[in-house]
């Protein structure tokens, strides 16, 4: 049998139905095994890193593995940035990437190449992936494979990359007679101790739950909503964790962090017991000021990754290193009796009534527009259906208004957070779960930088609505200028540079149905049903002047004081649970 053909196969016993790449000299074995393979569809992207994130989306929504491939050298330098997305965010993605042939490369010799193409990809990744090898000798392909595969699924995911030269792609091989990795054998129940956390919720009088990107799985979100329904324990979560529960729950307030809504952050603030479930707990959502996030609260920490507690700058939290789901299930199976919290419910449901979303935009937000769009976009989607965010405003409006309904997912770059991961991700998607409709929401700049995808969507008719908010500006850092810099705007609008694309005439070039939504149009009742029924389109919607992200944490200060500022009374009444029922 030869190589590819049997790499190919490997992936396609392991349920991946969609391969992403761009083609090159160094990959075309493998290109052409997968094309010859009736089980996998391959994917040609229309650039390296298109294919290294809409790997990321259909790892996300098939819960299965993610593949990629590019040919050597700049094909796999193009995939890094998606490399590290999914290192940073946990994805299991396996990157394969074509190298020149063995007897070719350099090795350790003190030059800089020796093949053409030639790059060393491995050194490069190492410190952005959970494994990187080159495989040289054809007796360990099976091997490594294998071993690629099990580290990138196990523990916390992570992506791997497989370096593979071209005559280890090309040889006749008899894969039962290669050697095979064997996991190693190790209790994958952590040992942890729960007492100490059922003692603390049993008798908190203000707890909350905290929920970040490490529930995004059905089998632990089962366990959560077990255990959120047993206690009625109220709920926020990170960025990464927005749709790990159903937001319609009466006691989930909201998402915390530096963008997160001001009623979340003014009750975390207030907590006495924080129980934190697969949440880095990273400076987005503490703020920088580490020493006022919760000074007199317990804050239990759970993780799979040790590193990640171990090396944590809040260092008074109790740290219990589990994988989400086990500690859920014992926690379950323990018969919790926590306190019904009802002062705490009412301030919580005081605080969502005064300081939602809605009633930030109505107080403090001028230019309502972007608002109106997500709105727009609440309005039509529907239970299931996914949505992906770029990077910039656009993720923070769509992190801040999107409600999500029953079994959405939602996909947004949290830890390297790239301009132009919103369109490819969403390409992942549907090639992984044609039935959904996915959102793809991102800003005129991430557009323009994944122009690359735009293609792929019409070319197989993908179920996207991809909705281009246009403020004509890199927003999210003119809003930075505008805090920092004395309103200097250089390289974010056109008198600094900039120049948003002309995004009609793009749409129209690359196929895609082109629809306009401004202040003019946005309650057209006709327009809004053309779209909900157009299955791939290209939505403009076009803001007029300056647009902000409200509210905004700004560095050094607490979480629950975002800009702009509450008046001083307000904020200490609303902060005090006792003024605020008239208790002192
Ligand atoms: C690849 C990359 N380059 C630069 C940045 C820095 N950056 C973050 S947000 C942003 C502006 C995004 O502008 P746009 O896509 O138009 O979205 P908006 O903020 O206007 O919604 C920039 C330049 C980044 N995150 N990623």
């Amino acid at each position: 049998m030869k190589s590819s053909d049997y790499i190919i196969n490997f992936f396609v016993d392991r349920g991946v139905g969609t391969i992403f790449g761009y083609i090159g000299g160094m990959i075309t074995h493998l290109v052409d095994s997968a094309d010859k393979n009736p089980n996998v569809r391959f994917v040609q992207t229309y650039h390296e890193q298109s294919a290294a994130m809409a790997a990321e989306g259909y790892a996300i929504e098939s819960g299965k593995l993610g593949v990629a491939m590019s040919t050597s050298g700049p094909g796999a330098t193009n995939m890094i940035t998606g490399i590290a997305d999914a290192y940073f965010d946990s994805i299991p993605v396996v990157y394969i990437t074509g190298q020149v042939n063995s007897y070719e490369y350099k090795y350790d010799k003190p030059i800089r190449q020796q093949g053409f193409q030639e790059t060393d990809i491995v050194a490069m990744v190492r410190p952005i992936t959970k494994y990187a090898v080159l495989v040289d000798h054809i007796d360990d392909l099976r091997y490594e494979l294998e071993k690629a595969v099990y580290i990138a699924n196990s523990g916390r995911k992570g992506p791997v990359v497989i370096d593979l030269p071209m005559n280890i792609q090309r040889q006749e091989i008899d894969p039962e007679t290669m050697r095979s990795f064997e996991a190693p054998f190790h209790d994958t129940t952590f040992q942890f101790d729960i007492r100490e956390t059922e003692e603390s919720l049993c008798k908190a009088e203000r707890p909350m739950l905290l929920l970040g990107g490490g529930c995004q799985h059905p089998i632990v979100m089962a366990e959560l909503d077990k255990f959120i329904q047993t206690t009625q324990i109220p709920v926020v979560t990170s960025l990464m964790g927005r749709g790990v529960i159903d937001e319609t729950y009466p006691h989930y307030v909201g998402m915390v962090g530096s963008y997160g809504n001001r009623c979340a952050n003014m009750a975390i603030a207030n907590v006495d017991v924080l129980l934190v479930l697969g949440s880095r707990l990273d400076t987005r959502q503490t703020g920088t000021m580490i020493d006022s996030f919760l000074p007199n609260a317990k804050i239990i920490h759970v993780d799979i990754d040790n590193n990640e507690l171990e090396c944590h700058r809040i260092n008074r939290q109790i740290k219990i290193h589990a994988e989400v789901f086990d500690f859920l299930q014992v926690l379950n199976k323990s018969n919790i009796q926590t306190g019904d919290f009802i002062s705490w419910k009412e301030y919580l449901k005081y605080l969502k009534i005064n300081y939602n979303q809605d009633k930030e935009i109505e107080r403090f937000v001028e230019n309502k527009m972007p608002y109106h769009c997500m709105n727009y976009i609440n309005r039509m989607m529907k239970e299931g259906d996914i949505v992906t965010t770029d990077v910039g405003q656009n993720q923070m409006w769509a992190a801040q208004t999107i409600q999500l309904k029953k079994g959405q997912k939602y996909l947004t770059s949290g830890g390297l957070a790239p301009m132009g991961y919103a369109m490819p991700s969403a390409i992942g998607c549907a090639f992984a779960n044609p039935s959904k409709t996915v959102y793809s929401i991102t800003g005129d700049g991430g557009f323009h930088m994944a122009i690359q995808s735009l293609p792929l969507m019409s070319q197989y008719g993908l179920n996207i609505k991809l909705c281009v908010l246009n403020n004509g500006a890199l927003g999210m850092i003119t809003q930075f200028q505008h805090l920092y810099f004395d309103n200097r705007l250089a390289g974010t609008v056109p008198a600094g540079g900039y120049m948003a694309p002309n995004i009609k005439v793009l749409a129209e070039a690359y196929g895609m149905k082109y629809f306009l939504v401004d202040k003019n149009n946005i309650n057209n009742e006709e327009l809004y049903s053309q779209i909900e029924s157009t299955q791939t389109c290209l939505i403009e919607m076009k803001m007029e002047g300056l647009t902000t992200v409200c509210p905004k944490l700004e560095y050094n200060k607490p979480i629950s004081m975002p800009i702009p500022l509450l008046d001083e009374d307000e904020y200490k009444r609303a902060m005090d649970i006792k003024i605020c029922f008239g208790l002192s």
